[in-house]
């Protein structure tokens, strides 16, 4: 089971056959990736702001559709230029279980459930740990049925 994903802003995150990179235009239209809408924005510099980066200014979101049963194995989020930004992590739909880990792989991870409306931020020393979601439950959300969305908002580039 794989995460559906997409992107809006300035940079979208694709993986293909050249690796995992970032790209300005959405390779299935060949279009750029819709705008970051300002609110989503706003959330995602003020999430930072309260959680010690200030002047965050995301110009990636990456949109991530777990169905039941899909999980994201322990990595780390290193495409990015600047690793001095932080990542903000917002969390809909079903419930997860996330994984934190530590620098190294092999690092015991910490578990925590995230629900609808959940915010991680992960920066500074803290922004190369490893961390990843348990395979999703079957459960029923009111606003996305079966389904967790997860939006990433990076400073990409
Ligand atoms: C999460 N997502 O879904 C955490 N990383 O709670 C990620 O760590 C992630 O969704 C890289 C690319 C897409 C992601
Ligand atoms: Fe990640």
């Amino acid at each position: 089971m794989s995460v559906a994903m997409s992107n809006c802003g300035e940079l979208g995150w694709v993986s293909d056959r050249k690796g995992y990179r970032y790209t300005t235009m959405d390779p299935l239209t060949n279009a750029p990736w819709p705008a970051l809408p300002p609110c989503m924005q706003q959330l995602a510099t003020e999430a930072a702001a309260l959680c010690g980066f200030a002047g965050f200014m995301p110009d990636a979101c990456l949109i991530n559709r777990y169905a039941p049963g899909t999980r994201m194995s322990l990595h780390q989020d290193k495409n990015e230029q600047d690793f001095s930004a932080p990542i903000v992590s917002v969390s809909l739909g079903v419930d997860a279980v996330f994984q934190l880990g530590g620098l190294q792989r092999s690092d015991k991870p910490l578990r925590m459930g995230l629900q609808h409306g959940d915010v991680v931020v992960w920066g500074g020393e803290d922004r190369l740990r490893f961390h990843g979601v348990l395979p999703i439950k079957p459960q029923q959300h009111p606003l996305t049925g079966a389904d967790r969305i997860n939006l990433t908002f990076r400073k990409a580039g």
